[in-house]
């Protein structure tokens, strides 16, 4: 008789993270209830394209803390239906007034100002019973605290965007302080809730207090570098390349990162940035490679 097999999860690659996320996304959007133009519309938005990085970071830190990744799907679908709605509400003529996203017309180009309004708003809210649906059968006090992480992250983007276009910041920061402060909000939030959220769900409790709080730390950081490579592919990368406007931080007058420290100076940061995240879940051994890969291949992104 052949020895028995051990039953150990393999790590799917890359590409197998972001297939199965697609696929939780097309199922999930072809069964929330939506129909004709407004379904098209939020199809649009969250179906065509995007690079699915929150929810492959929460596939990747249920896995860095022993759990299966395809546990962390219900946060992952629910914080892309939050990001979709926040890239389209951002689009939009009152915010950022842009007409390219993921290489294509931005949503409100392609279906008009009202079309994209309400769909972003579908969007947020049918994050919520993404959540709920896709985990019924998880302990209520872990759906209970995956929905207040999912509070919470918005909440604080939301808040940052107010900062960036809207000012009202606290009075006496650094404009480095400004800035790390709208960051962390407006980027930092939603990849905090999407790593922290995975984790849970990769556990199966909320209740993990060192390894959610090395989580967290690991995930403020990686916010941070995500905004950082985010200027200098405003200031370095092309349209073509980069599937949206660039250029556009030093037209409305933004202070940025590159701005700030220079260009050397923010590849420095983005080192400084990227050292201590890792510190932080090494202690959680071989199942968080998979997940410190993950944050070097977004330091060094290029769209
Ligand atoms: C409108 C409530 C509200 C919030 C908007 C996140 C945000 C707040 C605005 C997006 C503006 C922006 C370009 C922010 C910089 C970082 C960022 C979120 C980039 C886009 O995320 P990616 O690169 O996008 O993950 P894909 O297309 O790959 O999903």
């Amino acid at each position: 008789m052949p020895p028995p097999t051990p039953n150990r999860y393999a790590s799917p690659s890359h590409a197998g993270v972001v297939g199965a996320i697609d696929d939780a996304l097309r199922s999930y959007a072809g069964a929330c209830g939506l129909r004709g133009t407004l379904l098209d519309a939020v199809g649009y938005a969250l179906l065509g394209g995007g690079k699915r990085l929150r929810p492959v970071l929460a596939w990747r830190c249920a896995e860095a803390v022993g759990g299966r990744g395809a546990a962390s799907l219900p946060a992952g679908v629910a914080v892309e239906l939050i990001h979709a709605f926040s890239l389209v509400h951002d689009d939009l003529p009152c915010l950022d007034n842009d007409d390219l996203r993921r290489g294509r017309p931005t949503l409100h180009r392609h279906s008009g100002e009202p079309m994209a309004l309400l769909a972003g708003d579908a969007m947020l809210t049918l994050a919520f019973d993404a959540c709920d649906r896709l985990c019924h059968t998880e302990p209520a006090e872990l759906r209970l605290a995956l929905v207040r992480e999912l509070v919470t992250g918005t909440r604080d983007m939301i808040v940052g965007q107010v900062y960036d276009s809207l000012g009202g910041l606290p009075a006496g920061l650094s404009e480095l302080e400004r800035t790390e402060l709208i960051h962390r909000n407006k980027t930092g939030a939603l990849i905090r809730a999407a790593c922290r959220a995975g984790a849970m769900l990769g556990a199966g409790s909320p209740d993990d207090a060192d390894r959610l709080s090395a989580m967290t730390g690991f995930a403020e950081r990686l916010g941070l570098i995500f905004q950082i490579v985010d200027d200098l592919l405003d200031v370095e990368g092309s349209p073509e390349s980069v599937g949206k406007a660039t250029g556009k931080d030093a037209d409305a007058g933004k202070v940025t990162y590159p701005a700030l420290l220079g260009v050397d100076g923010s590849r420095a940061e983005i080192s400084r940035l990227q050292a201590e995240s890792e510190a932080l879940i090494a202690p959680l051994g071989p199942p968080a490679e998979p997940l410190i890969a993950l944050s070097r291949q977004m330091a060094s992104r290029d769209r």
